[in-house]
């Protein structure tokens, strides 16, 4: 009988990198680096991977961890002065000993505390001060909880505004097959036309070429398909009113040094943001994002499962 291993079990990762591994009895398991407080790893209890991270990432500071969950904090993009999904993602975190509560005790075990404060150098780059405490959770269920909080505790009296994502890779079969509902109808920035500002037509999204688009004020569950697989992503948010959709596809796949040339086909990020309204806040607000990930067979290619359910449900 192998010995049953922990819920909770801090150890070395890639390149010696501190991680933590969670896992549940019936047994699912996450990993999370402190690198970056990076998800790199969100296993079913059949063992299997649902989150995409590339063959070629890069597990070295200062370059982010090419898949998973990267946390794009303070800022979302690259059109402000900071580095491209600010850098929060490429620094190195702790592991907070002394959380303040939270409103709902968690009866889960499987839990991890991390917490980001600036640094000197940061300070320069972002003059703030700051507490981003993130929290992931691995359910009973094997559902994934990722819940951010981030405070100002500048003593100026200064506010200040960040723009945030949960830039989350997740691990298709065939992005050709894959469909993503819950976004039908809504205005989106499309990051491949200047931002402009369109409204999505009435049915499901699909992938035939690069996609980059930022969902405004969208619902708070959206649904993942992965026809092949017969299984269906279910991201459920709060806090975070927008969502981006990615595909890079061929060239733009070929043009990242750290992403091999067909990975695009095995992945699609739909990521829970804060963009179109950057958050502000006062010193002593806090400001909480939370994102819960599910993955449920879907028998929706027979027509049983309606993906509108889903949503519903
Ligand atoms: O979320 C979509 C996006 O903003 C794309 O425009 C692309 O830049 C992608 O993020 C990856 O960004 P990264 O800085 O991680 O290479």
């Amino acid at each position: 009988m192998s010995e049953e291993k922990p819920p909770v079990e801090h150890c070395k990762g890639v390149n010696g990198l501190e991680k933590v591994v969670l896992r549940e009895v019936r047994g699912s398991s996450a990993e999370v680096y402190l690198y970056g407080g990076h998800v790199t790893s969100w296993k079913n209890d059949h063992g299997e991977e649902l989150l995409f991270v590339s063959n070629k990432a890069i597990f070295k500071p200062p370059k982010a961890i090419r898949g998973g969950i990267p946390i794009c904090f303070p800022q979302f993009s690259n059109l402000g002065n900071l580095e491209p999904h600010g850098f929060a993602r490429n620094r190195i975190w702790s592991i907070d000993n002394d959380p303040p509560p939270f409103p709902t005790t968690t009866s889960n075990r499987a839990y991890v505390d991390l917490i980001l404060k600036p640094s000197e150098e940061d300070f320069k780059i972002w003059p703030h001060r700051y507490e981003f405490r993130l929290r992931v959770i691995l359910g009973p269920g094997g559902d994934l909880m990722l819940i951010s909080r981030i405070r100002n505790t500048n003593t100026d009296g200064k506010p200040f505004s960040f723009t945030f994502a949960y830039h989350t890779y997740f691990s298709v079969s065939d992005i050709s097959e894959v469909r993503v509902e819950g976004l039908e109808t809504l205005d989106y920035l499309d990051n491949l036309q200047d931002r402009a500002r369109f409204t999505e037509q009435g049915d499901a999204i699909v992938f035939e070429s690069e996609f980059d688009k930022v969902y405004l004020s969208t619902p708070a569950k959206i649904a993942i398909i992965d026809h092949e697989k017969k299984r269906t992503f279910v991201l459920r948010k709060e806090g975070l009113p927008d969502a981006v959709v990615w595909n890079p596809w061929d060239k733009k796949a070929k043009a990242m040094t750290d992403f091999g040339d067909d990975e695009y086909k095995y992945m699609v990020c739909v990521e829970a943001a804060a963009i179109e309204k950057p958050i502000t806040l006062k010193p002593g607000e806090e400001w909480k994002g939370r994102l819960e990930l599910s993955a449920v067979p879907s028998s929706y290619f027979s027509g049983q499962l309606d993906p509108q359910r889903v949503l519903q449900g």
